[in-house]
């Protein structure tokens, strides 16, 4: 059984509450839900985490090593401006897929770049709650197709 973290970083708490627009109107209940059935159909497990707090998440992704073999983590808007969290991510060598609900390549210049991308497996933005999902399948798939 592989378990997964699924990390989630600043405001994702207020999903489902404000600006659906954008961010649609999934509570991050709702998500986490649908993630752990998916992981349960796929032969793994799911442990959801969210903060608001860079050194929090920090120490997730080092608690991690523990007990995790991949994470799928949406940074928030730490994703442009983190030096800490890609230095995390680099030092656990956790295999870490970044998601984003929305599509960060089509919004403002500032949001355009994720200083964690290029430290992480991979990354998908844009498709809402189902990054999240589309995010699992890419991480097991990376990890079955990885040496143990
Ligand atoms: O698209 C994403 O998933 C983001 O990671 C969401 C972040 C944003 O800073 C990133 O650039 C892209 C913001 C999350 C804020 O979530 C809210 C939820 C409800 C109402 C307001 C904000």
């Amino acid at each position: 059984m592989l378990n997964i973290l699924l990390l989630h970083g600043p405001n994702l708490n207020l999903l489902g509450t404000r600006e659906p627009a954008v961010y649609g109107r999934d509570t991050l209940a709702d998500i986490n839900g649908r993630l752990a059935e998916l992981a349960a159909t796929l032969g793994a497990s799911t442990r959801a985490l969210q903060s608001n707090h860079e050194g929090a998440l920090v120490d997730a992704l080092h608690e991690a090593r523990a007990w995790a073999q991949g994470v799928v983590f949406n940074p928030g808007a730490y994703s442009h401006t983190s030096i800490a969290l890609r230095d995390a991510i680099s030092a656990v060598a956790l295999p870490v897929v970044e998601v984003h609900l929305s599509n960060i390549h089509a919004r403002e210049e500032f949001r355009q770049r994720s200083l964690l991308a290029p430290v992480c497996v991979g990354a998908i933005a844009g498709f809402g709650w189902n990054s999240y999902a589309l995010g699992l399948r890419a991480l097991l798939q990376h990890l079955g197709s990885s040496p143990q």
